[in-house]
């Protein structure tokens, strides 16, 4: 029998904690199996506090050997013990403050779901957000609690970390004490033959602190990267936020089994390796790309999680949409602004509208939740982000400054909700934002549509909004939506220089005076004006713009908006691919021509060209279909994202292949965002290049190949030209490293031709090192797929969707995170024909009737398949 269906927790529930921690002290006696975790806590009762009085402590799988109050021991017959936690009633307690003591034991070997504390190739680490920390030992583990923590470790292994500072150490011992009061989510452990990549770094004050990375013995040379990104961010949050280190050490550790990316823990941050170790021959220019962004992420949470953290999970965005959009503003200050900001919209597109447009739609501050692992999200991490950056555009850079420091200044030390985030703005800058909240309240994208008339000199637009019903909202309020537009001439002179204009209402109207703005300009009174609209996407929406294709040529070769050029060419190719899906239309020259023009504009940027000629994804596809009222047949458009492609090599093969010569960086490799800019555009010059040449352009270069960006780039050149050989060298020379072997894993199946992608991967699955345990090569296999050959996964015989589903089950039993997010790839099934949605409804319902489904799973699967 099925147990009966987990409860989901509600926002409105939330009430204060009857008891709040004023010192925690832990002792870890550290084994694969049995553990002894000994605590020492120190609690009192919260004046504010509105639970029922008992002392509620969570724990999960841990085995109680012994407890006690204030030294008193207690017997069974003093708490209530279930499998969720251990409950001492009001009555047992003492008055005001006191001691509670548990020595309890745990297997770290045996845990597979790598959260709590497991072990991973010998070492030991520990993994507590959200709700690790409850299978480690007895505690509140809650954001709203927040105490200093002192821990001792007892293992024979070398090297024994924990948050803050070192205290005291010998032989097979070592202490630790973190003065900062944080919640038990970001307490670490960390024990291991480890070595450290080490430096130092003075902060603004003169504080000297000493910066380790502790990697396995061997990967001390894959480092330098990750330790000069980590100094990087250190000076940038000084410079740009005044936020200086609190510590006198800051580590980072690199773990191979990892369910997520990385993790911000007070002091010691755990990063999955993929995020941590590079040297040019192993990783990509965009492995270095994720490494800096994803170091500076985890380092900016000190302040924005750490110092202040949530009252509740409820409010994860408010670390985690703010640290994202300052690890955004990281990135933009270290490369190019505009290639990051197409990038970002990239994602969020393919990644957040396309959740908000399914059954798994929800707030940027959801309401309630069945397992809160299932709200790391796109939506809560990257539209949390633009919610921010919507706010920055309102109240302007100083504003957001001035706002940020009352934050840091108001809230230090505190657990804090998204209404304490928007006081602040409110009391800084005098606005009301009480519509605005609406972004955190309502989930779905809003569409805005912009229509306009011409009357003699005057132009007359009307911006209205709309958005959408979403599962459990039907209904909606109109949103505060910043609009940056600006108005150009068809010869590209600006008549309109930027202006925001921010539509509060369903509809506005606005008037532009075109006579007078032609005569400013100095320029005769033009035929036709063009609206350049959302320019730097300035809102997370979905524009409808009646648009000419001569309008969009135009903004492609003159939109002083770097954001909306690259928009204009994306948009004329979202077009073409679904005229020539719908009508069978042939791709027209003009797209073909200002390409041509565009890429050998020698004052753009590489990226930005590189990003010019990529081509929408088959999901953006699938869902541009979908949005036109076309059901999406993933074969078909697979087929015309080729054939788009090999007529665009055609038409610009001279192009190509003079930029694929002109853009050799050099002999000696920099990671820097310049050389990579070079070889994104050699690079997707050699992939299109390959459609129409013989494989020996390809070839050349994977002989050649000196960096790990080029040799992934010819290796999927070469498959995609049916290349039998180059799957054999490759393994041959990477086999062993594991991440290089990942993305041989993932390429093959991603270039593998869609009637064959099923059998590739499971033919990958039986090779002896596919280890479906290890989070990084499952993804690269089963996200292979589902992600990376979309035509492959959605086969019509629904060999793909069976596919997923038996790995689903497999490691739901394992490690319940990993197949719960690996299951969004089915969130699109609404799209699709109705035999597609057949198939893959009867794999959701097998899945669900599965026996001992983890609640990870069991959610998700309920919401994508939806009433
Ligand atoms: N805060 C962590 C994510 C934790 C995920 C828990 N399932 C990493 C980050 O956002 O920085
Ligand atoms: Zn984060």
């Amino acid at each position: 029998m099925k147990d009966a269906a987990p409860q989901p927790i509600h926002l409105a529930d939330y009430r204060p904690p009857s008891y709040l921690v004023e010192e925690v002290r832990l002792t870890f006696r550290l084994q694969p199996k049995g553990t002894r975790v000994l605590s020492r806590v120190r609690f009192r009762a919260n004046p504010e506090g509105l639970e029922d009085g008992n002392l509620h402590l969570d724990g999960e799988g841990v085995r109680l050997i012994s407890c006690s109050i204030d030294g008193e021991p207690l017997t069974a017959f003093d708490y209530l013990l279930t499998a969720e936690g251990l409950t001492v009633p009001a009555a047992r307690l003492p008055e005001g403050a006191f001691t509670w003591e548990a020595e309890v034991e745990i297997d770290p070997e045996e845990n597979t779901a790598l959260e709590g504390l497991y072990t991973s190739n010998g070492m030991f680490c520990t993994q507590c957000e959200a709700e690790g920390f409850r299978k480690i030992t007895f505690y509140p583990d809650r954001p709203d609690v927040m105490a200093p923590f002192t821990v001792r470790i007892e293992s024979d292994l070398p090297v024994l970390l924990s948050n803050g500072n070192p205290v005291a150490s010998g032989e097979g011992w070592a202490e630790w004490h973190d003065p900062w009061p944080k919640p038990s989510y970001l307490f670490a452990l960390v024990a291991g033959e480890l070595v450290a990549y080490s430096d130092r770094f003075t902060t603004m004050s003169g504080r000297e602190v000493a910066l380790n990375i502790w990697v396995r013995p061997g990967d001390e040379g894959k480092c330098a990267y990750a330790m000069d990104a980590l100094k990087r961010s250190m000076r940038w949050d000084e410079e740009v936020y005044g936020r200086e280190y609190d510590l006198d050490v800051f580590n980072i550790v690199a773990v191979d089994d990892f369910n997520m990316g990385a993790m911000e823990n007070k002091g010691l941050n755990i990063f999955n390796s993929k995020f941590v170790l590079a040297t040019p021959e192993t990783a990509t220019d965009r492995d270095y790309d994720f490494i800096e962004g994803i170091v500076a992420h985890e380092y900016f949470h000190n302040w924005t999680g750490n110092r202040i953290t949530c009252r509740d999970w409820f409010q994860l965005c408010l670390k985690e949409g703010l640290t994202v959009f300052r690890d955004q503003q990281f990135s933009a200050d270290m490369r190019s602004a505009p290639v990051k900001r197409i990038e970002e919209v990239l994602q969020l597109r393919a990644r957040q509208f396309r959740e908000d447009a399914g059954p798994l739609a929800h707030n940027v501050r959801p309401d309630s939740y069945v397992e809160i692992n299932n709200f790391y999200t796109a939506t809560v991490y990257e539209k949390g982000a633009e919610v921010i950056g919507m706010l920055h555009r309102l109240v302007g850079a100083d504003g957001y400054r001035a706002a940020l420091d009352a934050y840091f200044s108001r809230h230090d030390g505190q657990a804090c909700t998204i209404e304490d985030w928007l006081a602040v703005f409110e009391d800084v800058t005098g606005r009301d934002l009480s519509q605005f909240k609406r972004w955190y309240t309502q989930a779905g994208t809003p569409r805005v549509s912009a229509r306009w008339a011409r009357t003699g000199g005057t132009l007359k637009m009307t911006l209205a909004q709309e958005l959408p019903a979403t599962p459990g909202q039907p209904l909606k309020e109109p949103a505060v939506i910043p609009v940056a537009l600006g108005l150009l001439a068809p010869d590209g002179t600006e008549l309109l220089p930027e202006t925001l204009v921010v539509l509060d209402g369903r509809e506005a109207e606005l008037e532009f005076d075109i006579a007078g703005m032609a005569e400013r300009a100095g320029v005769a009174m033009p035929e036709r004006v063009i609206p350049s609209l959302l320019r730097g996407f300035s809102a997370p929406v979905i524009l409808d713009a009646p648009l000419s294709r001569a309008d969009r040529l135009v903004l492609l070769a003159h939109d002083p908006d770097p954001f909306n050029r690259w928009e204009a060419g994306r948009s004329l190719m979202r077009e073409t691919l679904l005229a020539m899906l719908t009508d069978g239309a042939a791709p027209d020259a003009a797209l073909f021509e200002a390409l041509a023009t565009l890429l050998t504009t020698d004052t753009l940027d590489p990226a930005y060209r590189a990003l010019a000629l990529a081509l929408p994804s088959e999901d953006d596809i699938a869902q541009a279909a979908h949005d036109a009222g076309v059901v999406p047949d993933p074969t078909a458009i697979h087929g015309v994202r080729r054939a788009l492609q090999t007529a665009m090599a055609e038409a610009l093969q001279p192009v190509l292949a003079a930029l694929h010569d002109a853009m050799d960086p050099g002999p000696v490799y920099s990671p820097d965002a310049e050389q990579a800019a070079k070889r994104s555009l050699r690079n997707a010059a050699l992939m299109l290049l390959a459609r129409v040449e013989g494989p020996e352009r390809a070839q050349a270069r994977y002989d050649a190949a000196t960096n790990m960006t080029d040799e992934m780039a010819a290796f999927a050149a070469l498959l995609e030209a049916g290349d039998t050989q180059v799957a054999a060298r490759f393994h041959d020379r990477w086999k062993g490293d594991r991440l290089v072997m990942d993305k041989w894993f993932m390429v093959q199946i991603a270039h593998a031709e869609p009637e064959q992608a099923v059998a590739v991967a499971q033919r990958l699955t039986d090779h002896p090192l596919f280890d479906w345990k290890n989070p990084n090569r499952f993804r690269s296999v089963i996200g292979g797929l589902t992600a990376g050959n979309p035509a492959g996964f959605h086969d019509p015989t629904g060999a793909g969707y069976r596919f997923l589903a038996d790995w689903l089950l497999k490691v739901d039993a394992k490690n319940p995170q990993t197949a719960a997010r690996m299951s969004t790839a089915y969130e699109t099934w609404r799209r699709y024909d109705a035999d597609r949605q057949q198939l893959i409804a009867g794999e959701l319902d097998r899945i669900a009737a599965a026996e001992g489904l983890s609640r990870d799973l069991g959610e998700m699967v309920s919401r994508i398949r939806g009433s």
